[in-house]
């Protein structure tokens, strides 16, 4: 091997060594490849999806990379990981088993699939850690091109970075905005709607973006014909070339996938352009290979010809690179099948190291289960059962937790009829390893930082004489102007929100006071204003970014439920977004404009906080609480509440509204009537006239609903009442269905229930437009007012007599 040498790869300073280390890489990935496609048909891992085809561009590209840069990619970049160093083939295979300790898999603790990528933004007390000084790489997540959306708003951090001088002092973040933030995607994923959102969003935006389409002309067996128009990335995409006049858009590079020399150029020169210039790049890998198929769940023997298939053998790029070593006589054919046999040698070693650092934890609970069965044994009846489930136990060749904890409930099972003591410390065993396991598997799903968002208290809001009476929309816009005056990270967005200030004025004149960047319009493109926000916030940023109504974000649901809400969960406190979203909702007009998909938000993003204030201060409080936590929101603005008048707090800008915590917005002995958002206007009205005819409702505004009533403040206030019902604008089952459960089961209500409980939710149907469609689809005075008479009727029919059916 003549690594001495110094090998003609055009601008490249690229020694021979430098070369060769990289061959060696791309064998050891596809080692690690091979082998472990092997663990998972043997049955010692579930799935597996590797990087196979893909190692030689990769080890090209990583020579791009400076610290500081950012990935947004998915699951074939293990090459690429392994050349930046951050992930090693050890911590490879312990995400392959699933090892579930951040020692072992530090981009995911064993809860991501394998090949689900990240790096640890945060120290483990949840704290940034300085981003400049490591290569970061998002934490990937499944849906395919899920990663796109996320991309823009990394890519536009480094833009916003460079250009804002408030941010200059910032350096953990950004080093005037240098990084460069590098994409991958299979072409197939690129048949995706978030591919082009994206695509075209950062086009406009500009910024130091290089995407890799990594194009094997396969999405699983579906060729390129039947993913893409003229089933070529290239051609279609040349209407995103930029003009040297115009300026806006990319420069698209074609490169082949076992190019070596030809990959680290046009890297190299993507990277360059990207930091120095802020300008876009796509590179369309093609003639790329997938060896081994798709994943372990098939073989591509299926669905490939025999042409394709013999194509592939003789492109496979380590092959080629091969070849090409010798032809520079960099390396002897001899000299590179002997590293080959050293390379497998080496991954194997490294391979049975993760595997025996994966088994050693449980073998060593297995251990103590036999220990204590031993134990129990010499003073039990049932000897011969616990010889059978010791046999069991012993059996167990390559154990698991769950294996274990089913062995432990047929101890216990069996010994149902012994003493207490007995089985005293199998179940104290049992209870500690429940509370580990919930630990292994359920940690932070929330912040456990010290900023989380329970930490901060709540300032009231303060009034005086002077205060003056607003609109509503005043309010927010007084609000927002604190905000970007005390917070130079918090960048606001979305349709609307720059020139004109918002479709309801809460921006109004904020963009000329604090700058188009700041105050920013976007493209109608609800996905990637998610992703725009999800990403800047990953970088430290702290993006408010509105959906003009939330009627549109199921648009934007999938991201924020796939990627956001599983973020700091999937990576195990490692990685956070801390974004706002800012939308409005409940009634107004329209079949489109008075939408509360309220259980289908709640239900798709645990992890995020959702917020329904019912005023614009109550708003403003919120979103003072938001910012000062270090937690992703949801703030659904009262969509009919911007023209209302209200009193402007003198501390608005300080004031916070807890999370989690309801209020009880009138004092009343017969039922208690449990809403939020639009209806409490709605319910304070009918608690009126209730009033009149002799029944006092208690109506709580419960603001938060995840979390959720953190106090049990409605339970205290049906244990008074013995009555309940739940209102809201939200379909039967949903919303309050949601309340419901989580009083009654959580909160043990039902306890205290004289009454069925009730729920008044609107019709199923969407709400009609008009006045009185608006009228017949949701609840309104008159239904608040029966349902709550009704109850009292059922109770006292002689005192309550029905009257209005
Ligand atoms: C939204 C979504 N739909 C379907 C899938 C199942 N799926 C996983 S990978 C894949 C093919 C992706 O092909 P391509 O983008 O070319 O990437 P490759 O795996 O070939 O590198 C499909 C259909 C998925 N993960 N997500």
């Amino acid at each position: 091997m003549q690594k001495e040498k110094t090998v003609e790869v055009e601008g490249s300073e690229l020694t021979g060594e430098e070369i060769v280390a990289d061959y060696q890489l791309a064998l050891e990935s596809r080692h690690a490849s091979l082998i472990g496609r092997r663990e998972v048909l043997s049955g010692k891992a579930k799935f597996g999806i590797f990087g196979g085809g893909k190692e030689v561009a990769q080890v090209a590209m990583a020579h791009a990379w400076q610290p500081g840069d950012f990935r947004s990619g998915y699951y074939r970049d293990q090459t690429l990981m392994f050349a930046l160093g951050v992930v090693s083939i050890q911590e490879f295979f312990a995400q392959l088993y699933a090892h579930p300790d951040l020692e072992f898999d530090p981009m995911s603790g064993g809860r991501a699939m394998n090949a689900h990528f990240g790096t640890r933004s945060l120290n483990p007390d949840g704290s940034w850690k300085d981003l400049t000084k490591q290569y970061n790489v998002s934490s990937d997540v499944s849906p395919t091109g899920a990663q796109m959306p996320r991309l823009v708003g990394l890519t536009h951090a480094s833009s916003l970075y460079r250009q804002l001088p408030e941010l200059a002092a910032f350096t953990k973040f950004s080093d005037n905005g240098n990084e460069v933030v590098w994409g991958t995607i299979g072409n197939a994923s690129c048949a995706e709607g978030l591919f082009w959102e994206a695509i075209n969003a950062i086009g406009v935006l500009q910024g130091p973006m290089v995407l890799s389409i990594w194009d094997d002309e396969y999405g699983i067996s579906v060729p390129n014909e039947h993913q893409l128009t003229k089933a070529n990335l290239s051609d279609l995409l040349q209407g995103f070339q930029r003009d040297p006049d115009a300026h806006n858009g990319y420069d698209i590079y074609t490169v082949r996938g076992w190019d070596y020399p030809a990959l680290v150029n046009v890297y190299r020169e993507a990277a360059r352009i990207a930091r120095e210039e802020h300008i876009p790049s796509i590179v369309h890998v093609i003639e790329l290979t997938q060896p081994q198929g798709h994943s372990t769940s098939g073989s591509h023997e299926r669905y490939k010809s025999e042409e394709r298939l013999a194509w592939e053998e003789t492109h496979d790029a380590i092959t080629r690179m091969g070849q090409w070593l010798i032809e520079q006589g960099l390396a002897t054919e001899e000299a590179l099948e002997e590293m080959g046999r050293e390379t497998r040698n080496k991954v194997e070693r490294i391979r049975r190291q993760a595997w025996q650092a994966f088994m050693a934890p449980v073998r060593a609970e297995v251990a103590e289960v036999s220990d204590m069965l031993d134990k129990i044994a010499g003073q039990s009846h049932h000897t011969k059962g616990l010889g059978q489930i010791q046999r069991r136990l012993n059996r167990f060749q390559n154990p698991n937790r769950k294996g274990l904890m089913g062995i432990v409930r047929d101890a216990l099972i069996l010994l149902r009829d012994e003493p207490d003591a007995l089985r005293e410390e199998l179940v104290a065993w049992k209870k500690r390893q429940e509370a580990l396991n919930r630990e292994r598997y359920g940690s932070h799903l929330y912040s456990q930082s010290e900023e989380n968002v329970l930490t901060v208290g709540e300032v009231s809001p303060l009034y005086s004489e002077d205060s003056p009476t607003l609109s509503g929309f005043q309010i927010l816009n007084k609000a927002f102007d604190e905000i970007l005056a005390r917070y130079p990270r918090v960048i606001a967005f979305g349709e609307d929100l720059g020139f004109l200030g918002g479709v309801n004025q809460a921006f109004a004149g904020l963009q000329e006071k604090y700058s188009p960047l700041r105050v920013a319009d976007t493209g109608i493109r609800e996905a990637t204003i998610m992703g725009q926000a999800i990403g800047m916030a990953m970088r430290g940023l702290r993006p408010i970014a509105e959906i003009q109504y939330l009627d549109y974000i199921l648009y934007a649901l999938q991201i924020l439920s796939d990627d956001l809400a599983t973020l700091q969960w999937r990576t195990l406190g490692g990685q956070k977004a801390p974004i706002i979203v800012r939308t409005r909702g409940h009634r107004l007009e329209g079949i489109w404009h008075s939408g509360s998909l309220m259980a289908s938000i709640i239900d798709l993003v645990r992890g995020m906080h959702v917020l329904v204030p019912r005023d614009m201060t109550r708003a403003a409080g919120f979103y003072n609480t938001l910012l000062r936590s270090d937690e992703p929101g949801i703030v659904v603005e009262v969509l009919n509440g911007y023209r209302l008048k209200e009193k402007l707090p003198d501390n608005i800008g300080e004031m916070t509204v807890p999370v989690g915590v309801p209020e009880i917005l009138r004092k009343g002995t017969d039922v208690t009537v449990v809403t939020y958002g639009a209806m409490c206007r709605i319910v304070l009205e009918a608690a009126d006239l209730l009033a009149q005819v002799g029944v006092e409702v208690e109506v709580i505004d419960v603001q938060s609903l995840l979390p959720f009533d953190i106090n049990q403040t409605i339970v205290e206030s049906l244990k008074k009442t013995s009555r309940i019902v739940f209102t809201d604008e939200d379909v039967p089952g949903g919303t309050t269905a949601y309340m419901m459960q989580t009083v009654l089961e959580k909160q043990k209500g039902y306890y205290w229930l004289d009454s069925e409980p009730r729920t008044l939710p609107a019709q199923p149907h969407r709400p009609a437009y008009g006045t009185d469609g608006d009228y017949f689809s949701k609840p309104n005075v008159e239904t608040v007012f029966e349902t709550v008479y009704d109850l009292m009727n059922e109770a006292d029919p002689a005192a309550y007599p029905i009257f209005y059916r």
